[in-house]
């Protein structure tokens, strides 16, 4: 062997040690990717900013494109951004994302058609539901027509139901009535003919949600109205997940016909008194609810470890009924989860570190399949 090569040999063999030794432990050795891992199971997303679909950080680049083969626009393709003014679209990030996913070969799934959060201002205001009617045509028929073919699948409604499964509170439950979800979907399904539609939210594994969201579902299946797939948004505490929910769920949703995903997962590993995802809800910041800033201590991370092992495990073992499992952002940097309750926390929910480096999480999600 040549000296160069020799020398390469040896490098990248340090890298690959290096990459195995965590926190001190020494970890079994990995290859391969969460995507080739999992390729034949189901599809591994994540979601990504805009700075992550213009390139901005090659490294970052790197890691997701072979880390991943779905990719979800945290925040692009809400409606704040997509039609900012009336009838006045943005389509250019949205464009640019479609085009990051064909460059890596990647499945894109659309967040979100209709949603309470994120509007933009000219539809919070909107006092008469004409007005707000006109909106919700424009605004899906447009989109989800230009994307089709384009993209994977549509989250067409986003976070419809209160935790007690009744009907959350919103300009289109309030203008629209009930049936806007059914609404929705048949919109959509004109517009976007070969593109999969799904219903997407946050704690519908909690049995008074899950009963709730059910009946949503089968309002749609009734109407004739085409449904693809339920999102089961997967925001969970580490320590606390409840997998006998989750897997009920599974069981329940995937019963209606439909595709089962887990479509935004991350572990809370810091303190906080709500559960879910309710971007309204808030903590007041205090030091003491922000105890890992230097880092996780030893026993947290393996607790990380473990849960996100168990629930891949539990998701292998649906993989006939799970299609996709996305995760809400690459690394810890990125992740909402640091800014809410509690704004400015550093918190640890994903598989990669600040630094993009894999975390204990994703050996133990690997090491499953080895
Ligand atoms: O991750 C998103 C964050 O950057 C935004 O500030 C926030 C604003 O509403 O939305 C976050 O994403 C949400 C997703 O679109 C729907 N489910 C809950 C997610 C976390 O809040």
């Amino acid at each position: 062997m040549k000296a160069s090569y020799l020398f390469v040999f040896l490098l990248s063999s340090a890298v690959i040690w290096q990459q195995a030794c965590v926190t001190g432990k020494k970890v079994q050795k990995q290859n391969i990717t969460l995507k080739q891992a999992f390729g034949n199971d189901f599809l591994i997303g994540t979601a990504l900013s805009l700075d992550q679909i213009q390139e901005k950080n090659p490294e970052e680049t790197a890691l997701i494109a072979e880390q991943f083969n779905a990719i979800t626009p945290e925040n692009i393709m809400k409606a704040e951004v997509m039609q900012p003014q009336w009838n006045t679209f943005n389509f250019e990030p949205a464009d640019k994302m479609v085009e990051f996913a064909r460059k890596y070969n990647m499945k894109v799934n659309g967040h979100t058609l209709i949603w309470h959060s994120q509007l933009p201002a000219f539809v919070r205001s909107m006092k008469d539901p004409d007005s707000v009617r006109q909106f919700f045509e424009n605004h899906i028929k447009t989109i989800a027509a230009r994307y089709d073919k384009k993209i994977l699948s549509w989250d067409v409604v986003n976070e419809a139901l209160n935790e007690d499964g009744t009907m959350r509170l919103s300009v289109f439950l309030e203008k629209l009535g009930e049936n806007y979800v059914t609404e929705a979907f048949r919109l959509a399904q004109v517009a976007a003919p070969h593109t999969e539609l799904y219903y997407n939210d946050y704690n519908i594994e909690q049995p008074a949600k899950r009963k709730g969201c059910i009946n949503l579902l089968k309002k749609i299946q009734q109407a004739g109205v085409r449904l693809d797939g339920v999102g089961i948004q997967g925001h969970w505490l580490a320590g606390k997940v409840p997998f006998k929910d989750i897997e009920e769920s599974i069981l329940e949703f995937s019963a209606l016909g439909i595709k089962v995903m887990i479509t935004e997962l991350d572990l809370e590993v810091l303190p906080r008194n709500v559960q879910g995802a309710d971007v309204n809800q808030r903590q007041a910041s205090n030091p003491a609810l922000n105890p890992y800033t230097n880092g996780l201590p030893d026993s947290v991370q393996q607790q990380l470890a473990k849960d996100y092992e168990a629930l891949f495990r539990l998701f292998l073992k649906h993989k006939d009924k799970i299609s996709r499992v996305t995760f809400w952002g690459v690394h810890d940097g990125q992740s909402w989860l640091n800014d809410w309750p509690i704004r400015g926390r550093t918190n640890h929910p994903l598989l990669f570190d600040r630094s993009l480096k894999p975390k204990p999480a994703y050996y133990r999600v690997l090491k499953i399949k080895s």
